[in-house]
């Protein structure tokens, strides 16, 4: 490949959600409390203007598709439940729980599959179950910068992509996901500070 002089050296592979997102504990009470002070106007519920004002979803390139993550069916209010059930797919794993859990119990929200899984559906926007050359494109344009070409672009997504895919029908499922994903440390790469 023809070396292309970049200030801002390219990502090789386009599986980022953030350069540094950060890993914080969340209790329940310290959730309230940050629920309630985005809910400037205490009406009890969230709005996506609300949660615009987290800094780590301003600044995450993918955090419109994350804010859309909490309001499925086109709802427009997001209540407490909700605010704590969608977070948790950011809280780190604890490392202790892991491995050791009763298998009849629920997996965690933020086990590395269900946050695998929420990762996953934030490229699958017409969620058809794969992710498509196109899509990737599409997140690809969010999370780089403007110094880069459509052709760059486009060879990163083409590359992504044929890395990840497998069985060669041109799109990344689940499993092919999961599988490109196994080296990375997504546990921190899915953190996302939302408490200050
Ligand atoms: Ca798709
Ligand atoms: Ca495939």
């Amino acid at each position: 490949m023809a070396a292309v002089p970049s200030r801002h050296p390219l990502p090789r592979r386009a599986w980022i959600l953030s350069p540094d997102e950060e890993v914080s504990q969340a209790s329940l009470r310290r959730l309230y409390d940050r629920f309630n002070a985005l809910d400037r106007t205490g009406k009890g519920y969230l709005s996506r203007m609300d949660l615009q004002q987290i800094g780590a979803l301003a600044v995450n390139p993918l955090g419109d598709r994350i804010i859309d993550s909490f309001f499925p069916d086109g709802s427009l209010r997001l209540d407490f439940p909700g605010f704590v059930r969608v977070l948790a797919h950011f809280r780190p794993v604890d490392e202790e729980d892991d491995g050791n859990r009763d298998p009849k119990e629920p997996e965690p929200l933020n086990s590395r599959m269900n946050k695998l899984r929420f990762a996953f559906q934030l490229y699958d926007l017409d969620r058809d179950g794969k992710i498509s050359r196109h899509e990737m494109l599409q997140a690809l344009r969010l999370m780089v910068g403007v110094q880069v070409t459509e052709e760059q672009l486009e060879s990163i997504a083409d590359r992504t992509v044929q890395e990840a895919d497998e069985d060669g029908d041109g799109a990344v499922s689940f499993l092919e996901f999961a599988k490109s994903l196994e080296k990375m440390n997504i546990e921190q790469k899915m953190s996302i500070r939302i408490l200050k």
